[in-house]
């Protein structure tokens, strides 16, 4: 179709009025979500903005704040509340929005217990679920789902109030929500109090663990029993039994609470704990009262056909944080790197792939629960450029604009205390001022943020692809060229490529393009260039057509 044919199409397609734009949409996916760029907080470790509530008093002998451990390779990790709130969180809204995030995922923020766990096995540096002496300052340990810890919120500052005002700056709030268990339940050399016990929205017990091990409750005879399975799962914490519904009622009734206090997408804790049957029956009453509502789940699985069997509509519909892709991130980018492009190629799965779709999951290179990414200052910089433009959801974990605790385990530095000096120091930091540039540009680009992709070269230091988007009234395509080497190179691109008038993204230069582009692309560099108007190359509308999902 010639250009002036399909502009007269479209024309009649908006007479004939609520027809879409264009005769054929092109797209990744037409999830809203998909638009937005994630930055992840432990809000405990973000900024603390308001020292009235860090409480640093409780707990006693087993008391909860500023609790070092012993240093991991020179780093002392930290298992006790070092104070970050909300008031923290909003007070640098506009440091992250600037950055070109569009949303915030933060930690739980239901109640945790008010001491430090005493069962449980002793931490050590390279320990995961490890939990002796730690605190529920990570919030992933609920004793009252429907309450909000008491070190999140301030004076004139409740949930509701940090939602609003994070929206206030452009950012969406990404709630991450617990539904496997409530908090270590048993090992303790004495009963400790909220441990293993859970609370209802009027602060009335409703289970308790009694500290007992799994095999020895009794769900069926002792109603305080019955919110919890009688085998361990995940380390001593209390095991959600998906089979009572009284659990999903509470689970469901304290998250709708929450969604109606202003989140807009969920990020769902150890989903692969607890059965597909029970995420369908979870999900459908979450988007029975909020339609459409976007969630991703962690399955901590590189394995692609294991973690996508959420995705798919039957079990729920919940995207996945894409852990395929990070472990190829590892070894494209990484100190250790040895790989090329064409490894990430393989974690792609574009077309015909295990995910119900591709461009929906959550992509990531490392978070809070592994050792974050060892890398230079370049393998950072080229990890965004790959993260802001390839499909995918992007989500950066707090403080890795500034290299942050490069390569720190959980123990050893991963989740620091980040700060307002670490802000204020952040944008002279090579690593921040490129992620601002890619992350603005993808934040101005829908066919980065939703466009199939087409791979030209995935080789080497070199990647070449372009996201092509036609959808709802606008058509874009871009062609992006990344540059994982140490010096710069000359790319030539004539593949699929679309004659016309483009323009650099950056810069805004225009470029006239005939049947070859030659582009420099810097060492560690990105170059982007954007064609705002329908494909009329046939070779590539046409695979541009066919790669767009079947939904
Ligand atoms: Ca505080
Ligand atoms: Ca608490
Ligand atoms: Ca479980």
């Amino acid at each position: 179709m010639n250009r002036f044919l399909h502009k007269a199409l479209l024309g009649t397609a908006l007479a004939v009025a609520a027809a879409p734009a264009f005769a054929q949409s092109i797209y990744g996916t037409r999830e809203p979500f998909a638009s937005e760029a994630v930055y992840f907080v432990m809000t405990d470790r973000f900024v603390n903005g308001d020292p009235a509530n860090d409480h640093r008093d409780q707990g006693g002998e087993h008391h909860t704040f500023d609790r070092p451990l012993e240093p991991c390779d020179g780093v002392v990790g930290n298992v006790g509340y070092l104070g970050g709130d909300f008031r923290g969180l909003l007070d640098n809204a506009g440091y992250i929005a600037d950055m070109g995030f569009t949303a915030v995922w933060i930690t739980p923020i239901v109640d945790n217990p008010d001491q430090a766990f005493t069962g449980g096995d002793p931490i050590t540096c390279d320990g995961f679920l490890t939990d002796q002496g730690k605190t529920g300052f990570h919030g992933y340990w609920g004793v009252n789902f429907y309450r909000l810890d008491e070190h999140l919120p301030s004076e004139g500052l409740d949930f509701a109030g940090l939602t609003a005002g994070l929206r206030g700056h452009g950012l969406k709030t990404v709630l991450d929500v617990v539904a496997n268990h409530g908090s270590p339940g048993w090992t303790m050399p004495v009963a400790q109090p909220q441990y293993g016990q859970i609370f209802d929205a009027e602060g009335r017990l409703v289970a308790d663990h009694q500290n007992l091990p799994p095999e020895r409750l009794d769900p069926a005879g002792n109603p305080l029993h019955a919110f919890y399975n009688d085998k361990p799962d995940l380390a001593q914490l209390a095991d959600l039994n998906a089979d009572n519904p009284a659990v999903m009622d509470y689970l469901v009734g304290a998250y709708l609470q929450w969604i109606g206090q202003g989140v807009d997408a969920l990020r769902i804790d150890t989903i692969r704990h607890q059965p597909l049957a029970f995420w369908k029956a979870f999900t459908d009453r979450i988007r029975e009262r909020h339609p459409g509502m976007f969630m991703f789940g962690e399955s901590f699985d590189y394995e692609a056909a294991n973690i996508a069997q959420f995705t798919r509509p039957e079990n729920g519909g919940v995207s996945v944080l894409d852990f395929p892709m990070k472990k190829a991130m590892d070894e494209v980018f990484s100190r250790q790197a040895s790989a090329g492009f064409e490894r990430l190629a393989e974690a792609l799965y574009l077309e015909d792939g295990p995910y119900a779709n591709p461009y929906e999951l959550a992509t990531f290179y490392d978070n809070h629960d592994m050792p974050r990414m060892d890398a230079s200052d370049e393998g950072f910089i080229d990890a965004h450029n790959w993260l802001f433009t390839a499909r995918g959801i992007p989500v950066v974990y707090y403080g890795s604009e500034t290299g942050f605790m490069r390569g720190q385990g959980e123990h050893g530095g991963n989740r620091a205390y980040y700060g307002v000096e670490n802000i204020q120091a952040a944008p002279a930091h090579p690593i921040h001022a490129s992620l601002r540039r890619i992350a603005n540009l993808r934040k101005a680009s829908p066919a980065l943020q939703r466009g199939v992709q087409l791979n030209v070269e995935l080789q080497g230091d070199s990647a070449v692809f372009y996201r092509v988007y036609e959808d709802a009234g606008q058509a874009q395509t871009a062609l992006v060229l990344l540059n994982k080497g140490d010096r710069p190179r000359t790319a030539t691109v004539t593949r699929m490529l679309q004659p016309g008038r483009w323009r650099d993204g950056f810069s805004g230069q225009e470029v006239s393009v005939g049947r070859k582009l030659r582009v420099e692309v810097p060492a560690h560099g990105v170059r982007v260039f954007l064609y705002d108007g329908p494909v009329t190359r046939a070779d590539l509308r046409q695979a541009a057509l066919k790669a767009t999902p079947r939904q």
